[in-house]
């Protein structure tokens, strides 16, 4: 049985969010809004068909992912380089990898107890976020 991520999960802290925005060429007055939201994750799990929705109060973003079938990412609202994305399990973490402009990016979902846990990678730089169960 892998890991259940169904559920409403609110943003409770974040390191390196800066580092992270920054190798993603985020522009300055973009960087200073974003790192104030505490975004929501509505994330919808059944069997292999998973789908993600970050909301907050400045921008949003939606993804839809089969396990292990490829498929194409725009990060519209977010840095909106396109990339080719595919998400897999390591045990009862889902990996994600971002194959595009940007060397080495991709995201890590994990859960501990009723915590999840999101690393997001871009190029040497690794943001780590904490979300609690709703
Ligand atoms: C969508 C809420 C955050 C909006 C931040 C707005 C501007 C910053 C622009 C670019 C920064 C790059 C990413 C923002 C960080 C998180 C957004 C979604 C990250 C992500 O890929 O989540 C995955 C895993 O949950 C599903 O898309």
């Amino acid at each position: 049985m892998p890991a259940d991520f169904n559920g409403t999960w609110n943003f409770m802290n974040s390191d390196n969010f800066e580092g992270y925005m920054l190798a993603l060429g985020i522009d300055f007055a973009t960087r200073k809004i974003a790192k104030m939201l505490k975004p929501q994750k509505v994330i919808k799990q059944e069997g292999d068909s998973f789908s993600i929705h970050t909301t907050s109060t400045f921008r949003s973003y939606f993804v839809q992912f089969k396990i292990g079938e490829e498929f194409e990412e725009d990060n519209k609202g977010l840095d909106h380089r396109k990339c080719k994305s595919v998400v897999t399990w390591d045990n009862d973490k889902l990996v994600c990898v971002q194959t595009g402009d940007k060397k080495n990016r991709g995201w890590t979902h994990w859960i501990e107890g009723d915590e999840l846990y999101l690393e997001l990678r871009c190029e040497d730089q690794v943001c780590k976020q904490v979300y609690k169960r709703a």
